[in-house]
């Protein structure tokens, strides 16, 4: 029999997706149960082309069910990830609540697939999508080049702030949108716009080096998770990262300037050629032709895209590139739904 799949959180901007990415990609799953908050129950969404009544979060909602998938806030996870394992589902969690946990995987199948086998705590956890945005691309040219140091910066999108990011900031460009004069002066931006939504500041018309919560001695949280987590998926505990994490006014599609340095001498032939080959990545580096990645043409899709790379002028062993991923896709929902996929076949293969 084909494994049960519950999808807790189902109605929510991640959860959307994630019903779109189970209809269209192969297959693995007998049931699909929809779960969301009391207040979401009764509602009807269609997954593979059917529609599903959602039921609202219950310890009997995991009553005969294989893998279940979080895409809810850390401390609903951190509460009903563990009620799942304990009913015998195997957890795939999307929330920070685990990450850092040594008992909890930290899983990106094109990177470490394997470490999915080992779960004691019967969860596993999905990356965050800053680390994501960069981590399929960077394991395939540590693989070949030994990473040793990064160096990044981001350009977030709004939607990493969910629906409300989202919500706030097409507010925001429509109080903009027509002013010749906006973005002229200081603080003229700031006032027009009036309500910064999740962000410390206005984000139309502006970046915003800040995401997250504020951690010991000026990082953000969003910058601890790309140290930590990548170090984490890349089994590199003592790798050297730098990250300054910037919110832009991007709807989806995260994207990353990246200066990696390596064990191993390297060249931009090298490198395209392990980008070229390495699955989930697509290398698009044709400046001559204005071809590069950039968010308006990358959303929607589900690789990394990689461009402009270029050797480092002053250090032989360093590349720089620029990154863009779909932060709601492979930055969340496909992850997790790989990880899952994973999983189904590891449950297949043992029945
Ligand atoms: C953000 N990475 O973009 C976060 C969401 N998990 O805010």
């Amino acid at each position: 029999d084909k494994p049960t799949l519950a999808v807790v959180g189902a109605t929510g901007a991640v959860g959307t997706v994630m019903l779109e990415l189970l209809s269209t990609r192969q297959d693995v799953w007998g049931e699909i149960r929809l779960i969301a908050s009391a207040r979401s129950a009764g509602k009807k969404l269609v997954v593979r082309g059917e529609e599903v009544e959602v039921i609202a979060l219950s310890e009997e909602c995991f009553d005969g069910v294989d893998v279940a998938m979080f895409d809810v806030p850390d401390e609903v996870s951190a509460h009903w990830a563990p009620i799942a394992a304990s009913k015998g589902a195997v957890a795939v969690d999307n929330s920070g609540a685990f990450r850092m946990d040594p008992e909890v995987p930290l899983v990106v199948p094109e990177v470490n697939a394997a470490a999915a086998r080992v779960r004691p705590r019967g969860i596993i956890s999905n990356p965050n999508c800053t680390t994501l945005t960069m981590v399929v691309a960077l394991g395939a040219l540590h693989a070949e080049l030994g990473l040793k140091e990064l160096v990044v910066a981001s350009y977030q999108a709004a939607s990493g702030a969910g629906q409300p990011g989202v919500d706030a900031l097409r507010e925001q460009l429509g109080k903009v949108a027509d002013s010749r004069t906006l973005g002229t002066q200081p603080g003229d931006v700031r006032r027009a716009v009036g309500d910064f939504g999740p962000f410390p500041a206005p984000l139309a018309l502006n970046v915003v080096p800040w995401a997250g919560s504020l951690k010991d001695d000026g990082w953000s949280s969003e910058e601890l998770k790309v140290r930590n987590e990548s170090r984490k998926i890349l089994g590199l505990p003592d790798l050297k990262v730098h990250t300054t994490c910037v919110r832009v006014p991007v709807i989806t599609t995260h994207s990353l300037a990246v200066h990696a340095v390596f064990e191993n001498e390297v060249s931009v032939a090298r490198a395209h050629e392990i980008l070229d080959g390495a699955p989930g990545v697509v290398l698009c580096d044709d400046p001559e032709n204005g071809e590069f990645p950039t968010p308006a043409d990358v959303v929607g899709t589900d690789p990394t895209w990689v461009g402009r790379v270029r050797r480092s002028i002053d250090d032989p062993f360093a590349l720089d590139m620029f990154m863009c991923g779909d932060n709601l896709r492979k930055g969340a929902a496909l992850n997790t739904a790989q990880i899952a996929e994973v999983v189904a076949a590891e449950l297949t293969e043992r029945d």
